[in-house]
């Protein structure tokens, strides 16, 4: 028993720094991940996952560290003290806002860093500083002389590996457990971190990524006719009243920035939020179970999925990820009808990576930050505002031959939703959390923006010949803000909520005919299929996910990005079916038809991108290459 005491001691004192550091890295990797990020657990057994998450990655990350730093092994393990502190407050920083994790696409999307940075300042809190206290733990006890230095012998190292793929393994077939398939089916990466933990979900997404990089170079152009034959499988629209109401007419398309459906119609403090949008409902079509279907691209995303008709991606934005891919968007398709395609989007022309994209879709005109003057009065947030925004881009829009296909994006009701008091039309929310009280000043002075733009096309003399299309890009507020927007929807928010806090507004104004109020289920995706049949434009290779909103065959469903999804009677989120009408649990089964569905509409989305399958397609000719055998250049 003696030799076993003096054993421990020596070689506990050797290792003593190894397994502190192993220690803290797991304590203060569970405290974020439990406490922090507060990722749903909702069970022991779940409860025990998020406990063992953190131990393989640390182990793996100190056996590399110690293993290429055998001399400097003490300052081995304080520098993967501080590389996990780091991805944990970026993990945190992250997804305090979208309540989401990073992907390496969005890390090295360094084009848009400069503009976030006053959101970054917001979301970081001064307290977060504790997760680098293992850090000066280590510090003292290595460099106090506290300790001696680590001496790992091999035998020991190769024990360290083997015990990070074993633990790897205990806590994977636990996660399948509760979540089968969850590497390979899942599109939600809280469900991916809380099952095998941050570290282990950031070397996945590398693995992912790389993967995915690979699928162009091995695509042909039967994954294309592949596409093809599952989106002529299901039923076709019938032809609207409406088809070709608009034929020739200009098409202004707006984007609100972070506008949700649940401030139309409802009042704060007794004053409307969006008076002006609630009038213009009354005179439009307006789509009140219309969902984003966004991913990480946001706004990028929303265009994207507007002009093309294909899901954003499960991870990164399209626009950066596949900006060189063939594309057949609605700038290119009405191109040959004649039409001129411009932006308008007074900021940076390269935040999200949007210059190389509309070349891409075939954009005639891109009307970024140097067309504006813009200056410290007439400016707030993340640049010019709106109204400025409108009002300075009429000369523009005049400019452009006629017809038509206008984009306006718009900016001032951007987190952190700052105004300045001239500009703020109703008060703040009284919940205490910050950027939920401010949001609703910032949209009602959206609203005034949009009443400002009316007047000016009017006033223009390009109402009537036009037709105008609102639509909300994403959400503002995110789930990390449940509490606030309880106490304002004076409800608990469920996940079933959560789903349904998606809806944003989508308004189809055109001049001269009456408008209604729709409740059938739809999605961004709809807009180009819709638009397109309002102009009597003919889509015979339409490569389209989505269908008219107006043709009586709608399919009355909206499948969002990370798999979710709603249908005429149900709503599916995280692993729960809910009926639609009333948020009460029902039996899986009620879900099962629709999921398939909405599982192969993304996977068929996604392989057109992947691949860059449309650079097989024909122009002007419903066949691909393949069908008629001839060559075509793919696209560089
Ligand atoms: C930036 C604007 C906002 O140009 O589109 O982007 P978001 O952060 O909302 O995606
Ligand atoms: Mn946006």
């Amino acid at each position: 028993m003696k030799w076993i005491k003096k054993w421990a001691i020596s070689n506990g004192s050797r290792l003593w720094l190894f397994y502190a550091a192993i220690g803290m890295i797991w304590f203060k990797t569970y405290m974020v991940q439990r406490f922090q990020l507060d990722l749903p657990v909702e069970s022991m057994f779940q409860e025990f996952i998020l406990l063992i998450t953190p131990i393989s990655s640390s182990l793996l990350l100190l056996g590399f560290a110690l293993l290429f730093m055998r001399k400097r092994s003490n300052l081995a393990v304080i520098l993967v003290s501080v590389f996990t502190s780091v991805i944990l407050i970026a993990d945190l920083i992250y997804y305090r806002f979208y309540t989401d994790f990073i992907t390496l696409p969005v890390l090295f999307q360094t084009k848009n860093m400069s503009d976030l940075g006053g959101s970054i300042w917001e979301l970081f809190h001064f307290t977060d500083l504790w997760i680098f206290l293992d850090t000066i733990v280590l510090l003292v006890l290595a460099y106090g002389k506290k300790v001696p230095q680590i001496r790992i012998h091999r035998p020991e190292l190769v024990s360290v590996f083997a015990m990070a793929i074993l633990v790897f393994f205990v806590n994977w077939t636990m996660a399948e457990m509760v979540r089968p398939q969850l590497l390979t089916r899942t599109f939600d990466r809280n469900i991916v971190v809380k099952s095998i933990g941050s570290y282990n979900y950031h070397l996945y997404d590398v693995v992912l990524n790389s993967r995915m990089k690979s699928k162009k170079v091995f695509a042909d152009s039967e994954d294309l006719v592949d596409a093809e034959s599952y989106l002529k499988s299901s039923p076709q629209n019938l032809p609207s009243e409406l088809q070709g109401i608009a034929k020739g007419k200009n098409v202004f398309l707006i984007s609100l920035e972070s506008l949700q459906s649940f401030v139309i119609d409802r009042k704060m403090f007794n004053q409307e939020i969006t008076p002006f949008l609630n009038d213009l409902i009354e005179d439009s079509f307006y789509f009140e179970n219309f969902y984003h279907q966004t991913g990480q691209g946001k706004t990028s995303d929303a265009e994207f999925i507007i002009d093309n008709s294909l899901y954003g991606l499960p991870s990164g934005a399209v626009y950066f990820t596949h900006a060189q891919n063939s594309y057949t968007g609605t700038p290119e398709m009405l191109k040959e009808e004649g039409y001129t395609s411009a932006v308008f989007h007074a900021n940076d022309a390269s935040f999200w990576n949007r210059e190389l994209m509309y070349d891409s879709m075939g954009y005639d005109e891109y009307f970024a930050k140097p067309y504006y003057t813009i200056n410290e009065e007439n400016s707030v947030g993340w640049g010019l505002k709106d109204i400025e925004f409108f009002e300075q881009s009429m000369p523009l829009v005049k400019s452009l031959e006629k017809p038509f296909y206008a984009k306006f994006l718009t900016l001032t009701n951007h987190h952190p939703y700052v105004i300045e008091p001239e500009d703020a039309m109703i008060p703040n929310f009284t919940s205490g959390d910050g950027s939920f009280d401010r949001y609703f000043a910032t949209v009602r002075y959206l609203d005034e923006s949009m009443k400002r733009f009316f007047e000016e096309v009017k006033a223009n003399g390009l109402y009537e010949d036009s037709i105008f299309v609102l639509y909300g890009d994403h959400y503002g507020i995110s789930e990390n803000h449940n509490r606030a927007m309880g106490e304002f929807l004076n409800k608990e928010i469920t996940p079933y909520d959560s789903v349904q806090l998606q809806r944003v507004p989508l308004i189809i104004h055109i001049p001269g005919t009456d408008g209604e109020r729709i409740d059938t289920v739809s999605g961004q995706i709809d807009i180009k299929p819709t638009i397109l049949n309002l102009l009597g434009v003919e889509t015979p290779h339409g490569m389209m996910f989505g269908h008219d909103l107006f043709s009586a065959n709608h399919p009355n469903a909206a499948v969002l990005r990370n798999g979710s999804f709603i249908a005429e009677d149900v709503l599916y989120a995280q692993n729960t079916c809910y009926d639609r009408e009333t948020g009460v649990e029902v039996e899986d089964e009620a879900c099962d038809p629709y999921r398939e569905k909405a599982e192969n509409d993304l996977r068929y989305s996604d392989e057109i991108i992947y691949g860059d399958l449309l650079r097989f397609m024909l122009p002007d000719s419903d066949m691909t290459e393949s069908e008629a055998d001839v060559e075509v250049t793919p696209t560089p």
